[in-house]
Parts: C-alpha cells; sequence; structure tokens
C-alpha cells in the first residue's frame, strides 16, 4: 500500500552537512519526497509535536533540542514506507543501530540522532497534519 510518513531531518544533522546524503539515502530505498522545507520549528509545534513524550524526563531536551536551529522537515510516500523509513532510520540510539541505517551512520547521540520518522499510521496522519502548515 501507498503511504505516506513524516521525516524530520533534526538540528543535528542539519548543522553537520548530512542533508544531502540523508535524501540520497531514502531515494535509494524507492522512497519519494513529495515536500520538504527548511524551518526553524517554533516551540509551540515542537511541543503539539512531541506530546505524547509530555510526561517523559527527557521532553523538554526533545523540544530545546528540535528548536535548537533549522530542521528539514518532509513528507515521504512509497510503498510501505512507514515502516520501511524507520528500517532505514535504525535504532534510537545510534550505538544499537544496524550498520548502513542513517543513525548509525550520522546520529551522534540518542538525543542528537539525526532523524524523526512516524512510527504508525495513526502518528505519521496526526504528524503531517501538525507540520502541513509548514508547506
Ligand atoms: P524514535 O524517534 O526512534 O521513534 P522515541 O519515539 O522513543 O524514538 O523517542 C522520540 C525521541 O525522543 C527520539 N528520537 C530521541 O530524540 C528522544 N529520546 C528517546 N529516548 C531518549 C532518552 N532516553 N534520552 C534522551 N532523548 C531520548
Amino acid at each position: 500500500m501507498t503511504e505516506k510518513t513524516l521525516c524530520i531531518i533534526k538540528p543535528d544533522a542539519v548543522e553537520n552537512d548530512y542533508v544531502e546524503k540523508i535524501n540520497e539515502m531514502i531515494s535509494m530505498e524507492n522512497i519519494n519526497i513529495i515536500n520538504s522545507v527548511k524551518i526553524d520549528i517554533s516551540k509551540e509545534i515542537a511541543e503539539k509535536f512531541y506530546a505524547e513524550h509530555s510526561e517523559k524526563p527527557f521532553f523538554n531536551e526533545l523540544v530545546n533540542f528540535i528548536t535548537s536551529g533549522p530542521a528539514i522537515v518532509q513528507i515521504l510516500e512509497g510503498e510501505s514506507c512507514i515502516s520501511r523509513y524507520r528500517n532505514l532510520m535504525g535504532a534510537t540510539n545510534p550505538e544499537e543501530a544496524n550498520i548502513g541505517t542513517i543513525r548509525k551512520s550520522f546520529a551522534e547521540s540518542i538525543s542528537k540522532n539525526a532523524v524523526h520518522g512516524s512510527d504508525s499510521s495513526e502518528s505519521a496522519k496526526r504528524e503531517i497534519e501538525i507540520m502541513s502548515i509548514l508547506f
């Protein structure tokens, strides 16, 4: 089934100039980038976006980091692309990520972990809705 998912290239990866390399890896998987915008995500959008983590001890760190510099917000589209893009991202903690994944290649740490991807079709719908005002 053709799906859409939300991808964010986070401020660490933008600052380190990994955007083209990450997008090349996405394209190699036959996943299309159908919208892409470079933006400073506002605190308001970040808090809404990460609402499911609001009770977690790392919530403030999460919001502070995603708003710390320009990020690339993108909508991806392709066959089963929600799970296929998650696999391409690799584990949340880059130390646990498989070789060949984006996080193994480019993430610095569990919080500065280069990319975000929706984890289910419900999340994808919600996240695309929140971010669609940016495109
Ligand atoms: P994923 O991004 O792999 O779906 P989630 O949904 O568990 O991971 O966590 C969302 C984000 O929260 C992660 N991308 C990461 O930046 C951050 N995060 C998760 N666990 C931790 C942690 N233990 N310490 C700091 N940040 C974390």
